[in-house]
């Protein structure tokens, strides 16, 4: 750890009110150059420390930046991962409310909802199938508090990884018997595809971000809880969308899923 408690504690607090004001900033490396990896985590910690202490509750967790093609629009070369709350979920069908967004994107993802504890070190593919009771599309509306979406890993980490709203629904698939790499994705906005993938655009198998959750969770003594929902990652480019829009994603086998803005 480079910085002190004053500072983590400081930096949360700046992006809480970014957060609760709608409001974007410069990355936090900027004014920190000297953050490391664990001060990064220590922000996000912090941060939702403060949202829990308001009365939200962490009922999953994300990866993100898992695909090629979210790895180049970022300009980053690494998996993030951050926590889902309660009140980041929205029902399938509903709408997102866009005066509480900064500048919203959508992921398409595959979404995990295991039915046993998850826990590392040494979580493998296996053990995560053998862990989840099914998957369903997911879309994961992200709003990085930073601006123009300019960040590096550590400053989007403290962010919780731009996470913002999920909806997830649709046709749970259960997990014996699916190959979770060929499944097919198509995104619409406004009736238009915008976006198209199979699983295997998240490191060779969606499967294989969540073990990397369970391993990153595992050096910090936690694990994930049977019951959680994990976004594995977006598949595809995030897409910008502006109030009026209608997102749907279709998912081979798995239904569709819709929300408005
Ligand atoms: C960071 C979050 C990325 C994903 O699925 O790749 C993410 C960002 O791009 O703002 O959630
Ligand atoms: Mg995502």
């Amino acid at each position: 750890m480079k910085l002190d408690e004053i500072a983590i504690g400081r930096l949360a607090a700046h992006l809480d009110t970014c957060i609760r004001e709608v409001k974007d900033t410069v990355k936090i490396t900027d004014t920190y150059p000297e953050m490391d990896w664990d001060d990064a985590y220590a922000v996000q910690d912090a941060l939702r420390e403060r949202q829990i202490a308001r009365g939200a509750r962490v009922i999953g967790y994300k990866i993100g930046l898992t695909s090629l093609a979210k790895m180049k629009q970022m300009g980053v070369n690494s998996p993030v991962f951050g926590c889902l709350l309660d009140a980041h979920a929205l029902p399938d069908g509903g709408s997102a409310d866009t005066a509480a967004l900064i500048h919203p994107k959508v992921e398409p993802e595959i979404a995990f909802v295991l039915e046993r504890e998850l826990k590392g070190p040494d979580c493998h593919i296996g053990a995560v199938l053998a862990a989840t009771a099914f998957v369903l599309p997911g879309i994961e509306i992200i709003d990085s508090r930073y601006r123009d979406f300019k960040f590096d890993l550590k400053s989007v980490i403290a962010d919780n990884t731009s996470a913002a709203r999920f909806v997830i629904g649709g046709q749970p698939l259960a997990i014996a018997g699916a190959d979770l790499r060929t499944i097919g994705i198509v995104l619409e906005r406004n009736g238009e595809s915008v976006a198209f993938g199979a699983g295997a655009a998240v490191l060779g198998n969606p499967a294989v971000a969540v073990a990397m959750l369970a391993n990153h969770l595992a050096a910090r003594g936690e694990s994930i809880p049977a019951g959680a929902v994990i976004l594995s990652g977006g598949i595809t480019e995030a897409v910008a969308v502006r109030p009026g829009d209608n997102v749907t994603l279709r998912i081979h086998g798995m239904g569709s899923i819709s929300v408005r803005f």
